[in-house]
């Protein structure tokens, strides 16, 4: 049996020769699910002027490649500006000289907008992908309260030292949380660092890649040094069900800060917890431009390992960054993995005074 030939991303990208021609394939490689019309809305294009009627469009020559249009926040619900400094701290409360961290968590299917005018049918916790930055303090207790609000089962599986009944599981504790149904996970908040949490239902990559997942960080008992803090999931969107990722970005929405720039204060410490999420690919990347960082894999020791530009994260890695930009401007940050930067995963700090 042949399988309907379809459009595949490595093979544009491939095939791709100059940068110009480079440029069309995030409209080449999604699926026309969104109508033509719809489209061209988006691009704010008549739709008949070919590629321009995409998701993304041809610039002139040497000029830099982003997608044309907006994705609206307000659609969505929700906001890759905002979701870098939202951290979710729960509701707090003492048990026993023991601080308490409650989390509501409710699992939604929900449509969203990955790139302007591409559309995708997410699963997601509390209508947002990511999901909240959950935040509590080493030893802290921390109980999160799982609404499946979602036609489908889903579980809650946390990254961090706990018990088998609470590791969010089919096999153990409750197992898979039907629709309709809730449970209440809790463990304590251990070790500290920077961590995850998604769904764990099978097929677990489906699951993942639909959007259930968040950020988790465990802060040490005696604090890291003030920061600019900037939560940043590196996740990818197969918008075509090829099993391959047709957008990348941070924070959901392909080239959000190259649109709108993280502006960052000149020689203030900046630190980026930054996990990567992405499926189908088995390693995402980090580079930024003009500077170098401090590396703190999985956040779990005060000291750093590494001192560089670049770095490789496999599934469900993540670490922590810290810089300060002694100059100001416009510094790029992108996937080293290229063709993942030419597919959405690219973005600017802009240094201020
Ligand atoms: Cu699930």
């Amino acid at each position: 049996m042949s399988k309907p030939a379809k459009i595949s991303r490595r093979k544009l990208l491939g095939s791709a020769a100059g940068a110009t021609a480079a440029l069309p394939l995030l409209h080449e490689a999604i699926p026309h699910q969104v109508a033509h019309d719809q489209l061209a809305r988006a691009a704010g294009t008549d739709g008949h002027s070919g590629h321009s009627a995409g998701a993304a469009t041809a610039h002139p020559a040497g000029a830099q490649r982003r997608t044309v249009g907006r994705v609206d926040p307000r659609v969505n619900g929700f906001d890759p500006a905002e979701i870098l400094r939202d951290f979710d701290t729960g509701t707090v409360t003492r048990e026993g000289g023991r601080t308490v961290r409650t989390f509501e968590i409710v699992a939604e299917d929900r449509e969203i907008e990955v790139a302007p005018g591409v559309k995708f049918a997410a699963w997601t916790y509390n209508s947002r992908v990511p999901g909240p930055t959950m935040r509590a303090t080493e030893g802290d207790l921390v109980r999160v309260n799982f609404l499946n609000g979602s036609k489908h089962p889903h579980t809650v599986h946390f990254h961090g030292i706990h018990t088998a009944r609470h590791d969010g599981v089919p096999e153990t504790g409750p197992g898979n949380i039907q629709p309709g149904k809730s449970f209440t996970y809790e463990f304590e908040a251990r070790p500290f660092g920077l961590h995850l949490y998604h769904c764990h239902t099978s097929p677990l990559a489906e699951h993942i890649a639909k959007g259930l997942y968040g950020t988790f960080v465990i802060d040490p008992k005696k604090g890291r040094p003030e920061a600019d803090e900037l939560v940043m999931m590196m996740n990818g969107f197969d918008t075509n069900f090829d099993n391959l990722n047709e957008v990348y970005a941070v924070n959901t929405v392909a080239f959000a800060y190259h649109d709108r720039p993280i502006r960052v204060k000149r020689e203030e410490l900046v630190r980026i917890y930054l996990v990567n999420i992405t499926e189908f690919d088995p390693v995402n990347s980090f580079h930024i431009h003009g500077n170098f960082f401090d590396y703190y894999p999985t956040g779990t020791k005060l000291e750093p390992r590494d001192f560089t530009d670049t770095i490789i994260q496999g599934q469900g890695e993540r670490g922590i960054c810290e810089l300060r930009f002694p100059f100001t401007g416009k510094y790029m940050f992108h996937a080293h993995v290229s063709e993942f930067a030419d597919l959405g995963w690219m973005g600017f700090f802009e240094v201020v005074d």
